[in-house]
């Protein structure tokens, strides 16, 4: 049993190295800061590097840190969290991981089983509960400050509960959390309704440049460079904006465009219960969860929306 394995690994290990993915989200900044927390409350040395990016809707996770950084030459351990391939991995000021151990634990289907050690499950709905299921069988302490990561990881995997992949034990999960100390309130305020005005405007960019598709059953929204500079943002500052479409009645996938330079377009998709999009990402080289996934297009705007529109089509069985 990999949890096993990995039980034993981090018992016998005194310097931990935790890595998450680049593009750091909710479930990958949580998940990172509770592993560091519980397993120093167990007498570990556990070093985080400072994420790369580090989205401005996630600095209230700041706070719940032991600091990031500071990574030891020769860690006994890496752990890598809710990363699907090697490739995703935010390394930060670390470089070389010869040698060293390199444990994978990942939700995401068709993880590249990059590890010496691979624990994955695509039913956890985020790699947070698959933390929460390891701290409590070592067991290390999930105190407050865990608790409200982790709860950060899983509310936003699940979009507030609310996807698929949602089930009856994540929510015993976040109920558990809750018990500990997670403020629910206070954690979805910060984490929804704490806009930047940038990220308003872009709400307001997307949006107004949302085109449909199929008697409305496919919505796009582009956040192209042009209206972004003019209005000051950045594509950047985007993450849940795609939901919005999502909620427009008869819509079964939704696309969000960000045009991060001429050839370089950033794709979200999400869709309905029934429809793989993860089909579509995969065409292009991305990938993620049947109803939840990315890629990246290297060509201009038009071309990838003619791409993946036509991608979702067939996929859809309406060509
Ligand atoms: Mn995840």
């Amino acid at each position: 049993m990999p949890l096993d394995k990995i039980k034993q690994l981090i018992q016998d290990s005194e310097n931990i190295l935790v890595v998450s993915h680049i593009d750091s989200d909710g479930d990958s900044l949580g998940s990172a800061i509770a592993l560091q927390l519980a397993l120093s409350a167990i007498g570990k040395q556990v070093f985080v590097p400072a994420p790369t990016r580090f989205p401005q809707r996630y600095s209230f996770l700041h706070r719940y840190t032991n600091g990031w950084g500071n990574v030891p030459q020769k860690p006994d351990i890496i752990i890598a969290v809710d990363c699907s391939s090697e490739e995703r991995i935010d390394w930060g000021d670390f470089l070389s991981t010869n040698g060293i151990p390199l444990i994978n634990i990942d939700h995401h289907d068709g993880n590249h089983n990059f590890g010496d050690v691979n624990w994955l499950d695509p039913n956890a709905a985020a790699a947070g509960e698959m933390i929460y299921e390891l701290l409590r069988e070592i067991p290390a302490p999930i105190d407050e400050n865990a608790a409200s990561a982790l709860y950060v990881a899983i509310m936003t995997d699940t979009g507030r509960f609310s996807f698929g992949n949602t089930t009856s034990k994540t929510l015993a999960i976040a109920a558990a959390l809750v018990e500990i100390g997670a403020d629910p309130k206070y954690l979805t305020t910060e984490t929804y309704f704490n806009f930047s005005e940038e990220y308003f405007r872009n709400i307001g960019i997307a949006l107004f440049n949302s085109r449909s598709y199929n008697n409305g059953r496919i919505l796009f929204l582009t956040l192209d460079r042009a209206t972004t500079q003019n209005f000051l943002t950045s594509p950047k500052d985007s993450e849940g904006i795609i939901d919005f479409a999502m909620a427009v009645r008869n819509v079964d996938v939704a696309v969000l465009f960000k045009e991060m330079s001429r050839n370089n377009i950033r794709i979200s998709m999400r869709s309905r219960r029934g429809i793989d999009i993860d089909n579509v990402a995969k065409y292009f080289g991305g990938g993620g969860h049947p109803n939840a996934a990315g890629c990246s297009i290297e060509g201009t705007l038009a071309t990838a929306q003619e791409g993946v529109l036509k991608q979702i089509r067939k996929l859809m069985g309406i060509l």
